[in-house]
């Protein structure tokens, strides 16, 4: 703990010399002695120089990963690969507090199925919201395979608004999938089910299981999904897989594959062969062509049909308003992803060496002559491939997912899962250009911005299945493993390896930093989940207990360092409701709340109200503090809960004070209060005498000061009004509050300095 600011001073100066002294001699060694040291080759130190991010930098891409069965998303950097932040979407997470405050409560809530909480979720693939088919750095999208949902999440400040529930699926895989405007997140079903919640046996699979696509609308001013503008197509018992929306000449319409469009069912114990044997038998499955601009109009129309409340599309309605085709497509294929010019779509099988570029224009061609090769046992006509095939090449053995290069190149790249390697080639002449080995087994692949209409190129992340003997090892289960590739040469260059640590991230996308701005701060007693002013906001001075016969409801504030209240008394069987606002402006100054025995933790950023809500039932003592660093003071950031038993009386007589203070004390903290104050006016003077404006950081540090310097002045006024009545005791404990505020103004304005310092701030007066 500091004695004193001037202290803080000194020490930080320590640390000064101290670094220094390191770094010569860290810098004594040469480049070439490092290398030898390390055993690192000339590659190495070229692949580290590209992905080095020096300490302070920021990384051009970021990058946005499905957390796979962690139901989470994880948010890393590129060149670097550092890790920033782990989003909680289906599944609790203390350390945002999601799952445990009332308002995130909420937001699980929507996710129930059949009323039952999910606490899990297995997310696949994250898509940006669009504006002209260009990423607007908006919101993300993410689903659930397991349970078939979506959520939203807002990138404003990267938390989860709101999930939605399928009303007709049972399992799905292709979404989160947008149209170039953001009207719709597509969702395709995965395995067949009956649409209805009931029993149907397998032996009627081919008459009563269903596949198919959902089109959630988007409502863009509100940021949030509109279930009731929202609705399907239904296709046959298919297993649907990824999707894609078309854009530019193919706008309107979107490609969804399949596999298993032998629709056999397995059944070991029945003495039937498994699911993979009938499953691969014919050579090949369908790409599902729908118009989803038809299906709006159709819809629109009355021309749906109403499924568990949900409007969905019969194949019927659909075949007979030209809205859906079918084109035979590569034996188990598994991405399909359109040109970023909407001509083409690419197509992989993983039982095929060959990557299948169908065009779009021959599509419609042969759709509006009606040039059909048959239908299929559903009456949805099917285009010959020969039809709908610009190209066919051999790319390699278990092709999967393509990523496009820099917007108007004909370069692809393509991921081969069986082979372990990377392909790029050229979809327009239909040839191989390189090809790369990766880590075991790849799966999918992202470039930077590569599911817009304007792909940056640049670099190339191959997202591994396995690690194997790749990292250290960690026991059984092991990481998954993210390499970079620098694709900006003729050749691809591996650049870098990272584990990732929390579930398998099937699906990732990269947008430009840029374009990502996201707030430090809420607006005072925000609830964060829904976007509004909390009813529960709580001012500073009017923190509250308001009891209720069997309840107690705390309205309290949260500020360095301490929680109002420090005493909530209660009886044993009350319900309690704690509701806290974060007081601070600062950047970074999050509170949390932690309370012994009640699984009550809450994470409260600058301006958020959150609410814990539990029921105290036995009696005794509760310890609450605040769980994050939060300042010197934070370990005293603490409170206490008193359940008092049924009928208990509070007994006569006051606290008895630890330490006894006399005016000497007193007179000894003003004194230190007083150089404090030296050391702070210093500090004021050299930000103010530099151009501290032009930096915003600075800007809100000395905001942030002020605040603190403000309420240093009030604990002043109230020791001076107690040493008045010669009450030693309380002008002593004010004036030592008078000095906490001190301490963390201090505190700012050594950061404000510092900063100041290290960016050579000029001299203005
Ligand atoms: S997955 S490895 Cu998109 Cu779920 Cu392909
Ligand atoms: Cu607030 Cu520690």
């Amino acid at each position: 703990m500091f004695k004193s600011a001037k202290k803080m001073l000194s020490l930080a100066a320590g640390v000064a010399i101290g670094l220094s002294a390191a770094s010569s001699a860290w810098s004594a060694s040469s480049l070439e002695e490092v290398m030898k040291e390390r055993g690192l080759t000339q590659k190495d130190l070229l692949a580290a120089a590209k992905t080095y991010v020096p300490t302070g930098g920021r990384d051009e891409y970021i990058v946005f990963a499905s957390g796979g069965q962690s139901g989470q998303v994880i948010v890393y950097g590129i060149p670097s690969m550092r890790i920033l932040k782990y989003i909680a979407v289906f599944t609790p997470e203390p350390w945002q507090g999601y799952g445990f405050d009332e308002e995130s409560k909420a937001v699980l809530a929507m996710g129930r199925i059949h009323g039952k909480d999910i606490t899990f979720g297995d997310t696949h693939h994250p898509a940006f919201s669009e504006a002209d088919g260009e990423y607007d750095g908006k919101y993300l999208f993410i689903n659930d395979k397991a349970n078939p949902r979506i959520a939203v999440i807002d990138l404003h400040d990267f938390e989860t608004k709101q999930i939605v529930v399928n009303p007709i699926m049972k399992s799905e895989h292709g979404g989160a999938f947008v149209t170039p405007n953001t009207e719709y997140v597509i969702e395709a079903a995965q395995y067949a089910t009956p649409h209805e919640n009931i029993f149907v046996p397998l032996e009627e699979f081919n008459d009563k299981y269903r596949g198919a696509i959902t089109y959630w609308k988007f409502d863009k001013k509100k940021g949030r999904i509109d279930e009731s503008q929202s609705f399907s197509v239904e296709l046959p018992p298919y297993s649907q897989d990824l999707s894609d929306a078309g854009k530019g000449p193919s706008y309107g319409w979107s490609f969804t594959n399949s596999f298993c469009s032998e629709r056999y069912v397995g059944g070991i114990e029945r003495g039937r062969p498994p699911f993979e044997a009938g499953c691969s038998s014919k050579d090949t499955d369908y790409l599902h062509v729908v118009n989803w601009k038809k299906g709006e109009e159709l819809v629109k129309a009355g021309k749906a049909e109403t499924v568990n409340g949900h409007k969905v599309i019969s194949m019927k309605t659909a075949v007979a308003n030209n809205m859906l085709y079918l084109v035979p497509e590569p034996k188990s294929p598994h991405g399909v992803d359109v040109s970023p010019d909407g001509k083409f779509m690419i197509v992989s099988g993983k039982l095929d060496s060959h990557a299948w570029v169908y065009s779009f224009d021959k599509i419609m061609k042969a759709a509006e002559a009606k040039k059909f090769e048959g239908k299929d046992p559903y009456g949805i006509p099917i285009i010959a491939m020969k039809d709908a095939l610009h190209k066919q090449v051999n790319v390699g053995i278990g092709p999967l997912h393509t990523q496009y290069d820099k917007a108007g190149s004909c370069t692809v790249y393509t991921s081969i899962y069986v082979d372990s390697m990377v392909t790029k080639w050229d979809y327009c002449e239909g040839k191989v250009l390189d090809q790369m080995p990766v880590h075991y087994n790849i799966g999918h692949l992202m470039a930077m911005e590569g599911d817009s209409v304007s792909p940056d190129g640049k670099y190339l992340v191959a997202l591994n299945k396995l690690a194997i003997d790749r990292f250290n090892p960690v026991g059984p289960l092991h990481p998954q493993n993210h390499q970079l590739i620098d694709i900006s040469g003729k050749k691809m260059q591996l650049l870098y390896d990272m584990p990732l640590p929390l579930g398998e991230p099937h699906y990732a996308v990269a947008i430009r930093a840029d374009k990502l701005k996201p707030g430090v701060r809420y607006k005072s007693g925000w609830n964060s989940r829904t976007d509004s002013r909390s009813p529960f906001k709580t001012r500073a001075g009017r923190e509250k207990t308001v009891r209720t016969p069997g309840k107690v409801e705390v309205f309290g504030t949260l500020i360095r360092s301490h929680i109002n209240p420090e005493i909530i008394e209660v009886t044993e069987g009350d319900e309690v409701i704690i509701h806290l606002t974060n007081l601070e402006r600062a950047q970074d100054e999050t509170h949390g709340f932690a309370m012994y025995g009640g699984n009550v933790n809450l994470s409260v950023e600058p301006g958020k109200t959150a609410t814990a809500k539990f029921q105290a039932d036995r009696a005794g003592v509760f310890p609450y503090y605040c769980t994050e660093f939060c300042s010197a003071l934070h370990l005293e950031m603490q409170g206490y809960m008193l359940v008092q038993p049924k009928g208990y009386k509070a007994k006569e007589g006051g606290m008895v004070e630890g330490v006894k203070y006399t005016e000497a004390d007193y007179n000894k903290q003003v004194k230190t209060n007083v150089d404090t104050q030296a050391v702070i006016n210093s500090v004021v003077a050299f930000i103010t005498s530099h151009n501290y404006k032009d930096f915003p950081t600075v800007v809100a540090l000395v905001e942030d000061a002020t605040d603190q310097l403000g309420f240093a002045e009030e604990a002043k006024k109230k020791s001076e009004a107690a040493a008045a009545k010669k009450d030693w005791q309380n002008a002593m404990l004010w004036a030592n509050q008078w000095w906490q505020y001190q301490v963390k103004t201090a505190d700012m304005g050594l950061r404000a300095k510092t900063f100041l310092e290290q960016n050579n701030a000029k001299k203005i007066k």
